[in-house]
């Protein structure tokens, strides 16, 4: 059975309040805790985004948590841990919720411009191989974002007017989980990891425009690459994105 090898592999540490659980598993990491451990918290301190942004969430109104992986991987498909993530918090977004999300490159699950959850991934590639990643997500569960922000949660948007379990959701996404970090140890998994990426990613065929480091580029995206960049046409020509902050444009935008 795929799942076998990762199935009852996990170490959760739950708190109930941490600076970010981003943090408090890097620093586990390089004390040598193993690949599997999860932290989860009803409350973060000092959530971080990229970039040294801040993630904001009151206590007990989102999932926050992050998992370490010491996976055997090339550099290039680190891209691929976030996916991981990313996918697995989609999958339970549906499966508890009934709510289905899109991705948007390169870390955000969204419900049309709507910002439900973010991804930090963070690496240490010692020796020019993937020492650990650890990847957290923060999902939105009863409480939108902050009103600056187009964000959106879980108990906006389920149908049937339910308030989310966290534990359940919580429990979904480490079963979500469980396969795909079993795909990231093998060529085969990764190309499926690969290919449920870009089925399942909302950027792909959308006119965007891309906030970079001080410039903006619009055009039509047309591929995420095996290293994970994001390729966008632009009027002169194809350009390949590796970070940036991407705006899904509507049609009546320029
Ligand atoms: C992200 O960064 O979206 C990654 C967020 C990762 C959070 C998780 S929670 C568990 C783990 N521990 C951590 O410390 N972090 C991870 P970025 O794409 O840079 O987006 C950050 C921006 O999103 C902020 O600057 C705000 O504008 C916005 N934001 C902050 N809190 C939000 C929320 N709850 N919902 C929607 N948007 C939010």
């Amino acid at each position: 059975m795929v799942c076998a090898m990762w199935a009852g592999h996990w170490e959760v540490r739950r708190f109930g309040e941490i600076d970010s659980t981003n943090s408090y598993l890097k620093a586990q990491a390089n004390e040598g805790a193993p690949d599997g451990l999860v932290a989860v918290a009803d409350h973060q301190t000092a959530g971080r985004g990229r970039l040294d942004r801040h993630w904001e969430a009151p206590r007990g109104a989102s999932l926050l948590l992050s998992v370490l992986m010491r996976p055997a991987l090339d550099p290039a498909d680190l891209h691929l841990c976030t996916a991981a993530v990313a996918l697995a918090g989609a999958e339970a977004a549906r499966r508890v919720c009934g709510v289905s999300p899109g991705l948007k490159w390169p870390n955000d699950l969204v419900i049309g411009p709507a910002k439900l959850a973010g991804v930090l991934a963070e690496a240490d590639l010692g020796g020019g191989s993937v020492c650990w990643v650890v990847v957290g997500i923060g999902i939105n569960v009863a409480w939108p974002g902050p009103p600056e922000v187009e964000g959106t949660c879980l108990d906006d948007q389920r149908s049937d007017g339910a308030v989310t379990d966290r534990s359940e959701l919580f429990e979904g996404f480490l079963g979500a989980l469980t396969p795909r970090r079993t795909a990231l140890e093998t060529p085969d998994g990764r190309r499926g990891l690969a290919a449920e990426l870009r089925g399942a990613c909302d950027t792909l065929g959308a006119r965007v425009r891309v906030d970079l480091a001080g410039q903006s580029i619009s055009g039509l995206a047309t591929e995420i690459d095996q290293a994970g960049h994001l390729i966008v046409v632009t009027d002169s020509g194809p350009r390949t994105v590796s970070a940036g902050d991407v705006v899904h444009l509507r049609a009546d935008q320029p």
